[in-house]
């Protein structure tokens, strides 16, 4: 297993690269000012840069040099980025505070928080059209994006979520669906492009698929326990909204306990949907899911 210290060197470095595209991947477009400077302020705010690394690090596993699907991880990280900023807003968890810093809403103003959302989520698409590969494992690409970002993915998870929060509980296997929908269909996808741009044959894109489920899982119980567990300065977002707002969580459903054992669990899945695969990236992946129980942040 790879060391927990080597893995936050490649991540860090991984995640440097998709900000370096960030900080310029509006140039050239025709925009207002202020708009632009809603949207780059979410997007150059921080961040861990999961789903990109993510994407970057499958294409790698799968033999493609990751630089050659930067464009692809980074849109990516604006639809992530889209999905925070409108979860911000007044109308939904209305948070003042993201990455340690004033939300997008309350840096700006509300109408021009949804129009940088908007506008992320958009472009999005059109920065990943800018990926240099061939034209088909680009569209199949897209398609996997869509499909994980709306209606059938994470805005329909968000509305699942809107509609139980404050209402009776629910099970855990609804739990495990509307969080798969929510922030499991993005880290999966995330994976899943990263096989597809690389041109990865079925077995390879389907364990991917299946790291990217687990490890999806173990994230969002991790998510959990640490808006209970941890603090506002070091999360950078305000902690014990879940119980406030009377959300579904994992520690509300089994408890503190139960919930870290299951994020190991899931990671552990994760981790052996690379079984048969050895080498850097193989290792790096198996340390993320790791990382992703173990985060503080
Ligand atoms: C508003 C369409 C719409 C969707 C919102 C993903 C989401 C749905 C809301 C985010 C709220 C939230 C805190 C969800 C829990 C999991 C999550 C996405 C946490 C934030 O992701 P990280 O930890 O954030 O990767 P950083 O800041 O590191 O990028």
């Amino acid at each position: 297993m790879m060391p927990q210290d080597e893995m936050k060197v490649l991540l860090r470095s991984r995640g440097h690269d998709v900000e370096k595209f960030l900080s310029s991947c509006l140039d050239g477009r025709d925009m207002p000012p202020r708009l632009r400077q809603a949207m780059l302020y979410s997007l150059l705010a921080g961040g861990k840069r999961l789903r990109p690394v993510l994407c970057m690090s499958a294409a790698a596993l799968c033999g493609l040099d990751p630089a050659q699907v930067l464009p692809f991880a980074a849109a990516i990280e604006m639809i992530h980025t889209y999905s925070l900023i409108h979860d911000d807003l007044p109308a939904m968890d209305n948070d003042d505070l993201r990455r340690g810093k004033p939300s997008n809403h309350r840096a700006f103003d509300e109408a021009t928080a949804i129009l940088a959302g908007d506008g992320l989520l958009t472009d999005a698409f059109l920065t990943m059209c800018s990926t240099s590969l061939p034209s088909e494992r680009v569209l199949a690409a897209v398609a996997e994006i869509a499909l994980a970002a709306g209606s059938s993915g994470m805005v329909g998870g968000q509305e699942w979520d809107m509609i139980h929060t404050g209402g009776p509980a629910i099970g855990l296997n609804q739990l495990r669906s509307m969080h798969a929908m929510k922030t499991g269909a993005l880290l999966r996808a995330s994976c899943v492009c990263g096989a597809l741009l690389a041109g990865a044959h079925a077995e390879l894109r389907e364990a991917m698929s299946t790291y990217g489920v687990s490890l999806g899982v173990a994230f969002q119980i991790a998510d959990d326990i640490l808006d209970l567990i941890s603090d506002t300065i070091t999360l950078g977002k305000p902690v014990g909204s879940d119980v406030v707002h009377g959300k579904n969580t994992y520690p509300a459903l089994v408890g503190l306990e139960k919930s870290r054992e299951l994020a190991s669990s899931y990671a552990r899945e994760a981790c052996a949907a690379l079984d048969g695969h050895d080498g850097l990236e193989a290792d790096f992946l198996r340390a993320l899911a790791d990382y992703t129980v173990q985060r503080t942040v």
